[in-house]
């Protein structure tokens, strides 16, 4: 994996680390509980932490984000207090959806995240309707919405997209394409190349980039988000990941082929942005070990 740093100061380069190591560590922590039967059910995002922490931090904190499942990076980089999220996980009363589900149907006002639609599309079109309001109000922001690669093939990408485009909305779809919807394989989900091969056919200027570099996806996003505020015009991106774990924790890995995930586990957006930093001397491993211990 290449990590350019660019002009990404020392002090840039720690915080993005902390930022993504935040929500692995949270997850080990999860997986614990669910053992334990403090939890009940946990859609993992491990491996796919540099898309949700990278795009968040690379936005405004006062722009809103329409987030999935695997983002708990989105809610840990814009700071949710962690009682409140493990309230939530645990199906408090005094939690974000006060007892009623125990998911990732949430959101904070305070934090401008949108609570997912189970129904996964139809968060994108939320994203246009915040676009648009961004615009009438002569505001310079844009809003971003997060997609898997099985959520592309529900209509409701489509019209988001076509709308998005269409429109001049200052919006950012990101696709975290990471190689299965539940238990289908992305070669059985769409036949275009890549899916952002379909930004064209919407009018919109799209990239496709390594989802598991969190230089890249935070390097791309801000120079995406200028685009989408000084254009007024929406981007496309898919993120190129792989989902480590189960759809859900429940449901296991057992149809995925093994040198697949032997593949992708050498490209844990963890490990190696961590040997990058100790490469370029920006942190020691004591250091590693401190910041480790100190979450
Ligand atoms: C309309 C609808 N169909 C099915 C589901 C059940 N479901 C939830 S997540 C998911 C898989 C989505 O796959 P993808 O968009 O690739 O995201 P990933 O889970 O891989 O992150 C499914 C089938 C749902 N929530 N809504």
């Amino acid at each position: 994996m290449e990590y350019k740093r660019g002009s990404l100061s020392n002090e840039e380069l720690i915080h993005l680390y902390e930022s993504i190591l935040w929500p692995r560590m949270i997850e080990e922590k999860m997986l614990v509980l669910l053992r334990q039967g403090k939890i009940s059910k946990w859609f993992s995002g491990i491996g796919q932490e540099a898309i949700a922490v990278g795009a968040t931090l690379a936005m405004d904190p006062t722009e809103w984000i329409m987030p999935l499942h695997r983002n708990l990076g989105v809610f840990t980089s814009r700071k949710m207090p962690l009682t409140d999220l493990f309230k939530q996980w645990q199906g408090d009363r005094s939690s974000y959806s006060k007892a009623r589900e125990r998911s990732f149907h949430f959101g904070s006002k305070a934090h401008h995240v949108c609570g997912m639609i189970s129904h996964l599309g139809p968060q994108l079109a939320i994203a246009d309707g915040v676009a648009l309001a961004y615009q009438q109000r002569g505001q310079l922001k844009a809003s971003m919405a997060f997609t898997g690669d099985g959520g592309t093939s529900e209509g409701d990408f489509h019209e988001a997209l076509n709308v998005a485009a269409v429109w001049n909305l200052p919006v950012i779809f990101i696709i975290e394409n990471n190689g299965y919807g539940l238990s289908t394989p992305t070669n059985e989900q769409y036949k275009c190349d890549h899916l952002v091969d379909r930004a064209k056919g919407y009018g919109m200027e799209g990239v496709r980039i390594d989802g598991n570099n969190i230089l890249e996806v935070y390097q791309t996003v801000k120079g995406v988000r200028d685009y989408c505020i000084n254009q007024q015009k929406p981007y496309l991106i898919e993120c190129e990941t792989f989902r480590m774990r189960g759809h859900e924790e429940a449901s296991g890995v057992k149809y995925v082929p093994k040198h697949l995930m032997e593949t992708w586990s050498l490209k844990d957006p963890i490990k190696n942005y961590e040997q990058f930093l100790i490469q370029e001397k920006v942190l020691t491993e004591m250091q590693v070990a401190d910041i480790r211990n100190r979450f």
